[in-house]
Order: structure tokens, then C-alpha cells, then sequence
């Protein structure tokens, strides 16, 4: 029989052992996305990031020949397809005692609402830039919703193999238009066929690499002093020349890589590469780790939580179904913000107030999965519940908290989707409720009135429309017909139906409900929204229902 004092003094030190492990898992934990305008090689650069983390042994290419590995994170046969990325995809991995979890998302403006979504989930944003092309419409929008959020970003120029910008003027371009200083860590040798590799101005060293096909494996590497004498004869006259040049002038511009600006996101570091031959992955990588924020505190309704608060909370910020065709199950991600989870803990739903035990909580790898037992602060975890979460759930243990909400973006397309075998009308029925579910589209329902009683599809892009119905083909086997619909806006109506009811002439405005029974109303025409806008200020008009 152990004494009171003594049980006491073991269940002390049980509990700083916990609070010790859980401040070390924290320190060891980096949660980045990658973001960019489409195409400047964000899932090339996941995949070689993954290389050289050891996670996969051979790196696969976007765009695959016959026989050549597809890339990890592109794991949707619409994204092999096309060779772009349609939804964000979670990769964990290790390096250097770091564990990291990083999501790809997409560029494409159309899935901009999934990459919005993701960036919830990130401390850290990895920014890409095409060397060729500098900064691009999209990777300034994403910009400013980090920029929002104060989280560090880090800048990667790729593409150095092929015809590059002058890399002075692409830092420049960066400083005035984003308004933000950028230190470069790194600096290319040569571009195009001339690039030979980089400079880390944090070590001092060169390192010049060799191409293999396609980067597939790790680019055998030569590491050199600057101060070495045989450097010249290894890189040639002109290029060492032209790399002291720069220097000097990198030098006089006089920026310190301070930690702290970097943690605000006031410096962004800037590194050079090809993503696509490996060259100047590895050194941004290692600095990445070094100077990129550990997770950290997040408001919520009841004040700021740490991370190492001792209670477990997190939030829901995707949702994604059919990703193993062999299971055909949803999947919630699940960001964690504080406390240590467990396999099989019970947690609250804030929006439902129901408890859910997690029983089968899993480590996502793209479309691969483990089970898992415990994760940690930074972690994102895949938690298979049928119907208990949405997008923008908290969930908790200890005292009720609500995360902020995560913003919806407002439909500018609509179009209406026809089966057309009515044999399969539940299965129609079923993938349209799932795609809804996830957010991969909205739906609106037709509220009273005459024509259509259909359900319809509202987006943010074209293409959206174009993933809906492949899904429905290729996971409902539900063939369908769309219809697109003269609308050009929708509008919430805050102030909710009471308000609508009470005998607004609506102008022509059809009204609708969306998922959460909440009226939405439909312009035909700017002129429409706006003069309803004007008139019937008492029904408090949002673009996005709150
Ligand atoms: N030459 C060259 N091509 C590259 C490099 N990195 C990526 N690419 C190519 O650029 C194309 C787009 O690359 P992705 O990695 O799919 O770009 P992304 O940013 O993920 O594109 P989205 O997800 O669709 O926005 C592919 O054909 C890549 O092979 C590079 O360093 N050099
Ligand atoms: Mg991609």
C-alpha cells in the first residue's frame, strides 16, 4: 500500500514527465504549407522534400512518362490526369530528429477555398516562385492571407534550371511588392544550362551538384569553401566572378537575418533551387528547420491556448472522402493545437456538444495511412467518424473552447447537375451530399416557390465543377449533365428568414437554403445584388454565410 504523500509525489512527477514530454514533442514539431501560384512546382518540391527526408525511397514526377512513378502528393487520378493539384494533401515525415507535417496545396485559383482552408492548419508557409516568371497573381493573394496571420514565410525560387530572371531583380520584386524585407540564404550559380548549384551564405559553402534523370534520387553533391583557391578552376572564372559580385552586393544591402522578424514574418529568408534536379533542396530544408516557428499559441473563446496547455484541442479543417478506393471512407483532418492526443480518447464536438471516442485515429501519408497511437501539438491527424465532424469543428477536452471559424468564399458560378440514369438516383444522392460535405463544392436547395426543386452547385471556379462530376462518375459510378445557370452572385441573408419573410420585394432574386438551413439569395446581375443591397439594408447582406 503506497502513502497519501508518496501517491502524491509519484502522480506529481508522472505529470511533469508528461509536461516534459509534451514541450520536447512540440520543440521537435514544424507544420508548413507550401503555396504558390499554379505550376511554379510546389508538389515537385513536397516530393523531393519527402526524398530527402527519407519518406519515399524514389521521387515520382507530376507529370508521369508511361512507367515512371506519379508524385506522392498528386494521389488523385484527375490530378495524374492533368498534371495539377486539385485538393491539398498531408505528408508527415522525419528529418534530423524534426517531425514535420506538410501540406501541398493547390494553386489554381478555383480550389483557392481548399488552399485557404489548409493554410488554417500551417504555422509556417513555404512560398514558391517560378525564377522565369517572379511573382505571380495567385502567390500574391495567398501572400496576404499569411501576411494576415503573421506566420513566417520562406521564399523559393525554382526552376534555376531552365532561363531564370536576373535573381537581384526577383529579390527586389519581392521586397516592393510584397513589402517585406527578403534576406537570401542561398544563391544560385549560373541558371539555366549554367547553373551548377548554390552558395549558403549561412555556411559559407558551395555546393554544386549533378543532374540525374528527372531528380528522382538525391543529386550527388560537392560541398566547397568560398575561400577554397581550386573553387575557380571547379566553377569556372566567370561564374566565381560574378557570385563575388553579387555577394558584395548582397553584403552592402546590409539585412541581418534576424529570428524574431522572421517569426513575425517581416524577413522572409529566400533560397534559390530546381526543385525538379534536386539542386538546393537539402540546404533549404536544413535552414527551413532551424529558423522556422515550432507551434505555437491560438486564440480561442476563451483566450490564447498554448500549446502545452495540458488539455487536448484541436480543429477540423478538411474533410476528404474515397481517398483508399479500397475503403470508400471520409476522412476529417484534424489540426491539433494543444495537449497530447491519444488513440481511443474521448473528445468534445463544440458544435454538436456530442462526445466521440476516437477510436481509429490515423497518420496520413497523401492517400496512405497507419494507425496511430498518441500525436502531438503541430500534428495533423486523420480521424475516421462517420458524420460527427464538419469543416471548422473544435473539438475538446477540459473546459468548452470554440476555435475561430474557418471562412467560406462566395460562389460566383452556378449550374445545375443532372443525373442522367435515374436507377442511380441514391447514389447521385449520396456523392453530392459527400462532395458538399467536404466543401469540393457548394449546394444550394431551392427554397418554396415554383420551377426546379433540384438542388444546385455554386463555386468559386469552373473547374470545381469539372472535379464533381468526375467524382461522381469515377466514385458514385454516377454519369451526369450540367447545366450551367445565369446567376453571377449569392448573398447570405444575415439577418435570417424572419427578416426575409416579412414582404421584401426580392427583385427578381431567387432564394435558397444552403447545408445549415441558412437563406441564401441568387442574383441574375451586379445591378440586382447591389440594389437589393441598397434597399433592403434591415436583411444585413454577407458574401459568405457566418
Ligand atoms: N525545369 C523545371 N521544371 C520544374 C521544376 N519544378 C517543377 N517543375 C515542373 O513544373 C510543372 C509543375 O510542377 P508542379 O510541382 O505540379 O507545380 P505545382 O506548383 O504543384 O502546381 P499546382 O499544384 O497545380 O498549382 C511540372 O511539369 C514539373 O515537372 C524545376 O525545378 N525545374
Ligand atoms: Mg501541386
Amino acid at each position: 500500500m503506497i502513502r497519501p504523500l508518496i501517491r502524491i509525489r509519484i502522480f506529481r512527477s508522472y505529470m511533469l514527465e508528461l509536461s516534459t514530454n509534451l514541450k520536447a514533442a512540440i520543440e521537435r514539431r514544424r507544420t508548413f504549407a507550401i503555396i504558390s501560384h499554379p505550376d511554379a512546382g510546389k508538389t515537385t518540391l513536397t516530393e523531393k522534400l519527402l526524398l530527402y527526408g527519407g519518406a519515399i525511397q524514389e521521387a515520382g514526377a507530376v507529370k508521369n512518362r508511361r512507367a515512371e512513378r506519379a508524385s506522392t502528393s498528386d494521389w488523385m487520378e484527375l490530378e495524374r490526369q492533368r498534371g495539377i493539384s486539385i485538393t491539398s494533401t498531408v505528408l508527415q515525415f522525419e528529418y534530423d530528429n524534426f517531425h514535420l507535417n506538410l501540406l501541398d496545396t493547390p494553386g489554381h485559383h478555383d480550389f483557392s477555398e481548399d488552399t485557404y482552408r489548409t493554410l488554417t492548419a500551417a504555422d509556417n508557409a513555404v512560398m514558391l516562385v517560378d525564377a522565369a516568371k517572379g511573382l505571380e497573381t495567385q502567390t500574391r493573394k495567398l501572400f496576404e492571407v499569411c501576411r494576415m496571420r503573421d506566420i513566417p514565410i520562406f521564399t523559393f525560387i525554382n526552376k534555376l534550371d531552365r532561363p531564370a530572371r536576373d535573381s537581384l531583380e526577383l529579390i527586389d520584386e519581392i521586397e516592393r511588392e510584397l513589402g517585406l524585407t527578403a534576406y537570401a540564404v542561398t544563391w544560385a550559380i549560373g541558371e539555366g544550362e549554367t547553373f551548377q548549384g548554390i552558395y549558403n551564405r549561412l555556411t559559407g559553402n558551395v555546393h554544386l551538384y549533378e543532374r540525374n534523370p528527372r531528380g528522382r534520387r538525391q543529386a550527388e553533391e560537392r560541398i566547397v569553401s568560398l575561400r577554397n583557391a581550386e573553387l575557380e578552376s571547379i566553377i569556372g572564372e566567370k561564374a566565381l566572378r560574378q557570385l563575388k559580385e553579387d555577394l558584395e552586393m548582397l553584403d552592402g544591402a546590409g539585412a541581418n537575418l534576424d529570428c524574431e522578424a522572421i517569426l513575425k514574418g517581416a524577413i522572409t529568408p529566400v533560397f534559390f533551387g530546381s526543385a525538379m534536379t534536386n539542386f538546393g533542396v537539402e540546404p533549404f530544408l536544413e535552414a527551413f528547420l532551424e529558423f522556422s516557428a515550432a507551434p505555437a499559441a491560438h486564440e480561442s473563446s476563451i483566450g490564447e491556448i498554448l500549446p502545452d496547455y495540458a488539455e487536448f484541442s484541436g480543429f477540423v479543417f478538411k474533410l476528404q472522402a474515397n481517398m483508399d478506393p479500397r475503403h470508400r471512407d471520409c476522412l476529417a483532418f484534424v489540426r491539433i493545437c494543444s495537449g497530447q492526443f491519444e488513440k481511443d480518447m474521448t473528445v468534445t464536438n463544440a458544435r454538436t456538444g456530442k462526445k466521440v471516442r476516437l477510436t481509429r485515429p490515423q497518420k496520413v501519408f497523401a492517400r496512405e495511412r497507419e494507425s496511430m497511437d498518441e500525436a502531438f501539438p503541430g500534428d495533423v491527424v486523420g480521424l475516421n467518424n462517420p458524420g460527427a465532424f464538419a469543416i471548422g469543428d473544435t473539438i475538446y477536452t477540459g473546459k468548452k473552447m470554440v476555435y475561430p471559424p474557418i471562412p467560406s468564399f462566395s460562389p460566383e458560378l452556378f449550374a445545375r447537375l443532372r443525373n442522367t440514369n435515374t436507377s442511380l438516383a441514391k447514389k447521385f444522392q449520396k456523392g453530392i451530399a459527400q462532395l458538399e460535405e467536404e466543401g469540393a463544392v457548394q449546394i444550394l436547395h431551392p427554397h418554396l416557390g415554383g420551377g426546379s426543386q433540384e438542388p444546385i452547385l455554386a463555386a468559386v471556379g469552373e473547374l470545381q465543377f469539372e472535379v464533381a462530376q468526375y467524382r461522381l462518375k469515377t466514385e458514385y459510378g454516377v454519369e451526369t449533365r450540367l447545366e450551367t445557370l445565369p446567376y453571377t452572385s449569392a448573398r447570405w441573408v444575415g439577418a435570417g428568414w424572419d427578416a426575409l419573410q416579412k414582404g421584401k420585394d426580392l427583385y427578381e432574386t431567387d432564394v435558397f437554403r444552403d447545408r445549415w438551413e441558412r437563406p441564401v439569395l441568387l442574383f441574375r446581375s451586379k445591378w440586382h445584388q447591389e440594389k437589393m443591397e441598397e434597399r433592403g439594408a434591415e436583411l444585413n447582406l454577407t458574401s459568405v454565410g457566418i
